[in-house]
């Protein structure tokens, strides 16, 4: 097939995941064509099933707001054509959807058939979609997508309650390669890091106000408070000069490391002890599956599409939103004695096999087939 893939490129979750979607799709034989604004982080592009097409918004002083989801939707019809693209497959519903309908719209007039696909990450529902700025718009352009798929059963239960949603919404989780071989070919010395007795926590994020970063050093606090620990900080964000501050007042800085967006994630997570991820919503969850890939086991909220994720007692432990007493206290009876935390990592690698990319990456498949019969039945 040949498939247009319309994501962010940026450090986050829905980026990630289509990236990583669209280079196993070229690995399967599908011819992938990725058009954003910029290339995506993760994305490799000597492949040559693999196609990069960038969306350019020229400025022009009229517009106070560049008009990003016009040039896409202009971009999507010359690429299709160009290419005789069989599917657009948009990640992250605003603009995305919006504009892949408009795409699918102005094909139509020339006659193509083009079906769209929309996959549903997150914040694009719980928190920004369902503004009521957007809300119509998200609704209308969910509802005219040819299949809809979402990342999680909780997120399609949030979409189902808080959109009046009239398409079957399919879930399919996020995924992750698990290459066990590659803790061979890790290059960094642990001792960068923390000292032999220490216990080395992780937490990996975009640094919004909706993964609680002040919890994640709360938590933390308590933890060093206990046992020697040092704390990994990956990613950059608004929140991240706050979880600094915050270091600061609590006297830790020196147990902290701040490494901002780093592309060196595996390495980090191969040294790692405990992840902790205390998010007010988390749709889905993917920093914490790659932590569990890594046998790395997680200390999260129990919000969104975290349990689904998470085994409490298995691959970690869940906890209220906000309770970072009752974290510490998950985080210490894993981490105080060796046995057991050798047997949650065990466990954190066998709970992450669940995801691995040959199990989901099908489930595109056949909702790609799906979505390209509904649009031939559509138009006959
Ligand atoms: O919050 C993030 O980490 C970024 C965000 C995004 O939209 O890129 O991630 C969302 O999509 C990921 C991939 O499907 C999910 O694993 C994350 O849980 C989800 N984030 C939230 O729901 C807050």
């Amino acid at each position: 097939m040949k498939i247009a893939i319309v994501c962010y490129p940026t450090f986050g979750g829905s980026g990630v995941v289509a990236t990583e979607l669209g280079l196993e799709l070229a690995r399967r034989g599908h011819e992938i064509h990725f058009i954003t604004y910029r290339q995506p982080v993760r994305l490799a592009l000597l492949n040559p099933n693999v196609h990069y097409h960038e969306v350019n918004v020229p400025e022009y002083p009229l517009f106070h707001y560049q008009p990003y989801e016009l040039a896409l939707s202009s971009k999507l019809v010359d690429m299709v054509k160009l290419y005789k693209i069989d599917l657009l497959h948009v990640h992250y519903a605003i603009p995305h959807a919006y504009a892949g309908y408009m795409a699918k719209q102005m094909l139509k007039e020339e006659g193509i058939k083009i079906p769209i696909v929309t996959t549903l990450h997150g914040t694009d529902i719980t928190l920004v979609g369902n503004h009521p700025f957007y809300k119509p718009a998200v609704t209308f352009s969910i509802n005219k997508s040819d299949v809809v798929t979402s990342v999680s059963q909780s997120l399609k239960d949030d979409t189902l309650r808080l959109f009046d949603i009239k398409n079957e919404i399919a879930v399919i989780p996020n995924f992750i390669e698990i290459d066990e071989s590659e803790k061979v070919n890790i290059t960094c010395k642990r001792s960068v890091m923390a000292k032999p007795e220490e216990r080395i926590i992780t937490h990996i994020s975009n640094f919004r106000k909706v993964k609680n970063i002040p919890d994640v050093v709360k938590v933390f606090y308590k933890i060093q408070e206990k046992i020697p620990a040092k704390l990994m900080m990956v990613g950059d964000g608004p929140e991240k000069r706050v979880a600094e501050e915050l270091c600061e007042k609590l006297g830790i800085q020196d147990k902290v490391i701040f490494f901002g967006n780093s592309n060196e994630i595996n390495q980090i997570l191969s040294y790692s002890d405990l992840f902790l991820l205390p998010s007010e919503t988390e749709s889905f969850g993917l920093a914490a599956l790659e932590a569990m890939a890594c046998s790395v086991p997680v200390i999260s909220s129990n919000t969104g599409g975290l349990p689904e994720v998470n085994v409490p007692g298995v691959s970690g432990y869940l906890s209220n939103v906000g309770d970072v007493d009752d974290m510490a206290v998950n985080a210490l009876k894993i981490l105080k004695d060796q046995k057991i935390l050798n047997e949650f990592k065990i466990n954190a690698l066998e709970t992450a096999k669940q995801f691995q990319i040959d199990k989901i990456v099908p489930k595109y498949e056949e909702v790609y087939k799906q979505a390209i019969e509904s649009i031939k039945k559509a138009f006959i």
